[in-house]
This record gives C-alpha cells, structure tokens and sequence, in this order.
C-alpha cells in the first residue's frame, strides 16, 4: 500500500515546542513547519526569545515566539490563552523544554532534584493540563512529550533526571489512557546522545586534543558509532504529530541509533 503523502501533511495545524529556540525543539520545530504546521515556541527571556524569532527567520519560518516559563501554571495558563486568540487553537504540543543537572545523587541539594523534577516532570503536566481542554472542545490533538534513553535506564550523576524522564513515561502513558477517548494522541519521543549545548559537556576535547572518554563511551555502546544529530528526531516527530499516527497512543518512540538495543562494542 503507497503511504499516501496527506498522511505526514500538517498543513492547517498549529504546534507549540516549548524551549524551541535551538536544540532538539528547534529541529523538531523546522520539521513540523516544513510539514505545513505553523510554529509557535517560548523560552524564560525576551533576548532568549528575539534570539528564536531571528533563527527562524534565516530559516525562512514565520514562527511566533512567546516568553513564559514552563514551570509557572499561572503563566502557562495565560500564554495558551494569548496564543490561541492571536494565533491559532494549538493541535500540536511537543513537551521539549528540559535541564539536567549531573551530580552525584548524595551531594546533590533536594532543591537541586527539585528543580530537575519542575521543569523535566512537572512542567509538561502544566502544559499538557492548559492545552487539553481545547484539543477535547475541537476533538482532539496531539502531544509528544520528550522523553530520554534515561526513561529507561540510570547512570552515575543523573538519578533526578532519570527520576523526571522516567515519570515522563508514564505520564505520557496516563495522558493517553485518560484522554484517548477524547481522540488526543500522547506518544514521547526518547532521543539517544544527541549533540545539543546539553550534552556538550560530554563531548569536550581533552586537553591532550583526545576525544571524551564520556564521548568514546557512547561511540562504544551506538550501532550507529555516532551522536544523534538534532535533525534525526524531526520525521520522528512529523510522524507523531500527524494523521500517520492517529492509532499510535501511549508509546514512547526512541531515536538512538540503537543504543537500548546493543549491549556494546568489545573494548
Ligand atoms: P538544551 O540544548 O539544553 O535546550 C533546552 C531548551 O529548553 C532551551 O531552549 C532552554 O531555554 C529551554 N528551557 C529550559 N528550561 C526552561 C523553562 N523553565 N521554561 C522554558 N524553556 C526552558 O537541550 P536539548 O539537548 O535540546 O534537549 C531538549 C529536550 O530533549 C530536553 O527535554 C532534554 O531533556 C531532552 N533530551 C536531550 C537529549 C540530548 O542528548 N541532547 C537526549 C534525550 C532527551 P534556555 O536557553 O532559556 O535555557
Ligand atoms: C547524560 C545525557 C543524557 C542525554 C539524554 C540521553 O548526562 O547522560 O545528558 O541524559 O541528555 O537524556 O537520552
């Protein structure tokens, strides 16, 4: 059977990326507008934000780019609103907005997790829970929240966010239980080692001008025997934002290159 080209076409749709102003979320973004969908996204700072609007501009994407933290409720609750009467009802929610913090579990302050958990874990139920009303008024929507190969694995230095992307799982499965009758799809993304700012400390050069060991590591344990570039999570993404996945609830898509599949290469 051809996959009839409609099916991937957004053409029509609204998406909100949350922290789209580089990054994974501003991959994300550049493919769902090459899809059709018109693009909107925020970040904590007007200069963050003016700096989002200029990148889609030199991508030729008429993006519109609103600042609110995604951890305020009350903020949240007020930007969807703006955005819904100045620009469209959202049809797209791409949870992307997310920190890290690697320290090890034991010197770690609880404000620390805490800010971990607001923003990888709380705050996509926030905005999930401002946006769902109206995706069930206008029979439905779509909502991809961006999960993380720690949503299924741990690793020294990470344990709160591991903690949050793995309650992200299961949110993005109770989204989808509780409201798939409402005809909303709630799939994740988990990328794999993507070279983004966040991991960018793990692929320094060393002062010898020697890769990583953290990098090398990674090489080791991708079939790929690569980081994942930004640009890999867009089809993905298309995919999940679009009539192509309207039977696909509750599942979370990893784009790693392999890494949960591989035990690693021999030393
Ligand atoms: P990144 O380069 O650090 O970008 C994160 C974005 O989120 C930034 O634009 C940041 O804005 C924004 N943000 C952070 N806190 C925010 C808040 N409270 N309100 C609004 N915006 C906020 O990260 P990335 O590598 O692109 O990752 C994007 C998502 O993918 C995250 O959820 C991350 O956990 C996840 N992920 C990344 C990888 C990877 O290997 N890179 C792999 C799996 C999953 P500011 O510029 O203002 O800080
Ligand atoms: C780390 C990395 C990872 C990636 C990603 C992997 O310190 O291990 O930052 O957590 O960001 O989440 O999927």
């Amino acid at each position: 059977m051809s996959t009839s080209p409609s099916l991937f076409d957004l053409e029509g749709k609204t998406a909100l990326v949350t922290g789209a102003v580089y990054g994974i979320g501003f991959a994300i973004a550049k493919a769902l507008a090459a899809a059709g969908a018109t693009i909107v996204f925020n970040d904590r700072t007007q200069e963050a934000v003016d700096r989002g609007l200029a990148a889609y501009e030199a991508e030729g994407i008429p993006a519109h780019g609103y600042l609110f933290d995604v951890t305020d409720e009350d903020a949240v609750a007020v930007a969807v609103r703006t955005i819904e009467a100045e620009v469209a009802p959202i049809d797209v929610l791409v949870n992307n907005a997310g920190i890290i913090k690697r320290v090890p579990m034991v010197d770690m302050s609880a404000d620390e997790f805490r800010q971990v958990i607001d923003v990888d874990l709380n705050a996509p139920f926030i905005v999930a829970k401002a946006i769902i009303p109206g995706m069930i008024a206008r029979g439905g929507g779509k909502i991809i929240n961006i999960c993380s190969m720690m949503s299924e694995l741990g690793r020294e230095t990470v344990s709160a966010y591991a903690a949050a992307k793995g309650g992200l799982k299961m949110l993005t499965r109770n989204i989808a239980s509780e409201y798939g009758e409402f005809n909303i799809q709630c799939n994740g993304i988990g990328p794999g080692y993507i070279a983004t700012p966040q991991t960018a400390p793990l692929r320094e050069k060393q002062p010898d001008g020697s890769r990583h060991p953290f990098d090398q590591f990674i090489i080791a344990k991708t079939p790929a025997a690569r980081w994942g570039d930004p640009s890999d999570l867009g089809g993905p993404a298309v995919f999940l934002a679009s009539a192509a996945s309207d039977f696909v609830n509750g599942h979370v898509l990893y784009v790693d290159g392999g890494i949960l599949a591989y035990i690693g290469k021999q030393p």
